[in-house]
């Protein structure tokens, strides 16, 4: 029998940024949200050193949130005090018997160095049983044609690492990583446990099939990068992080996982622990439908009555303050597009600066029009950043005048695609970023 615990994207050093009202920062200089993530965090690696007759952790990626691909800052103080306490109390009450394995996610890393927070700012070599594998060493095993394992032949088991890699942005790095692959078949080692440890999704295509599938027959696989706790296969498993960092995870599961193989009975039992629950505040998404008989007073009060629910008499609590979305979703001209967005400022201008009545941490909305359907998903909510009322048609008109200058040949219409294809990417990306 074989014992692990899998956490993973711990995000140590997310902060709610959108939306925020700013006045609390509490101890170390810490943000309500990002506060909560270390406690948990600290809680949980307390919580998993204290299980009985277990065997590993693995941990599955994005221990911090910073540095990543958008923000160069290595991870703030409070983030890599976390961890830092996080492995003293895990590696103290287990005597530094249990390993504790990472693999290195997208978040976290100076993108482009050779060096990561867990040198320069953790001194990761004080933790002799902290197995710490970053891409890096994925590039140097595939440079050689080497396998990326660990074994511990005391306890007949071997762990495969599947550090972050975006190995199918470049051709040869697709074919290379191909190749590569099939040093990590537990072929000829049937005898031992054999744990795959990996960070990346089939979704935006970072997971390996031969990875995601079964066709290496691992006995358990340990996944990171996507954020909510979920079952692929009957031993291929997401164990999520510890909270919804956004508001597109609040429906989803977080937590850890205790993973125990038999090998010889071919038994995997996994046992959920659910760490979101712990949640202390409201964290929610808002429907509201706006229609063109609805006036600014009309939609005004509808939001007050939602605000009511999150009056208190002892005012801002930074540990049970709400983080609120609102979604209004109906006809919205682009003249009640502005005349939204005007409200909603005023609004939450109005709720922090009265932290004596309102227990809120965070307001964001987003406007989606369904009256008029641009080609996918170009709302005004989106393009209103822009000024644009028919995005597709000024390029049109953009591109064809460009090219009468130019006098030259190519399609119009194939290149206004193009181009629209190229900006809903951009916008999609743009949009991704501001959720978290
Ligand atoms: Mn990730």
């Amino acid at each position: 029998m074989v014992k692990i615990v899998q956490i993973s994207d711990s995000h140590l050093g997310y902060r709610t940024r959108r939306g925020v009202t700013n006045k609390w920062a509490i101890q170390n200089y810490s943000k309500p949200y990002e506060q909560e993530i270390y406690d948990l965090f600290l809680k949980v690696m307390t919580d998993i050193s204290l299980i009985k007759n277990l065997d590993f952790v693995v941990h599955c990626g994005d221990m911090f949130h910073h540095p990543s691909k958008y923000s160069s800052y290595p991870p703030p103080e409070p983030a890599r005090r976390a961890f830092k306490e996080g492995l003293d109390i895990f590696f103290n009450n287990t005597s530094n018997q249990i390993p504790f394995i990472y693999v290195e996610g997208n978040h976290g890393i100076f993108r482009g160095y050779e060096y990561t927070p867990f040198e320069s700012h953790i001194q990761v070599e004080r933790y002799s049983n902290l197995h710490y594998y970053k891409q890096r060493d994925l590039l140097t095993a595939i440079k050689n044609n080497e396998p990326l394992k660990l074994d511990f032949p005391a306890k007949k088991v071997r762990f495969y690492l599947f550090p972050y890699f975006e190995f199918q942005d470049y051709e040869v790095y697709e074919a290379a990583y191909d190749n590569w692959v099939e040093n990590q078949h537990p072929i000829g080692n049937e005898g031992n446990t054999n744990i795959a440890v990996a960070h990346g999704s089939a979704g935006d295509y970072t997971l390996h099939r031969k990875i995601s599938s079964n066709d290496f027959d691992y006995d358990y696989v340990a996944l990171g990068h996507e954020h909510g706790l979920k079952k692929l296969s009957k031993n291929h498993y997401y164990s999520g992080s510890l909270l919804p960092m956004n508001f597109k995870e609040i429906n989803e599961k977080q937590g850890y996982l205790i993973i125990d193989i038999d090998k010889k009975a071919k038994i995997v039992n996994i046992e959920e622990i659910s760490t979101s629950k712990l949640l202390k505040r409201t964290f929610e998404i808002i429907p509201i439908h706006p229609s063109p008989q609805h006036t600014s007073a009309d939609l005004e009060a509808l939001i007050s009555k939602e605000l009511n629910r999150f009056i208190s008499d002892d005012g801002f609590d930074p540990k049970t303050a709400a983080r609120l979305k609102f979604n209004f979703m109906g006809e919205v001209t682009i003249e009640k597009n502005w005349q939204i967005n005007d409200m909603m400022s005023r609004i939450r201008r109005d709720c922090f600066s009265q932290p004596d009545k309102f227990n809120i941490l965070q307001i964001i909305w987003k406007i989606i029009d369904i009256s008029e359907s641009f080609e996918d998903d170009i709302s005004p909510g989106i393009i209103q950043d822009y000024i644009l009322e028919h995005p597709d048609e000024e390029f049109k008109t953009f591109v064809s005048e460009k090219l009468t200058e130019d006098q030259s040949h190519f399609n119009v219409d194939k290149l206004s695609q193009l181009g629209m294809r190229a900006l809903k990417n951009a916008l999609k990306d743009m949009e991704k970023e501001k959720e978290v």
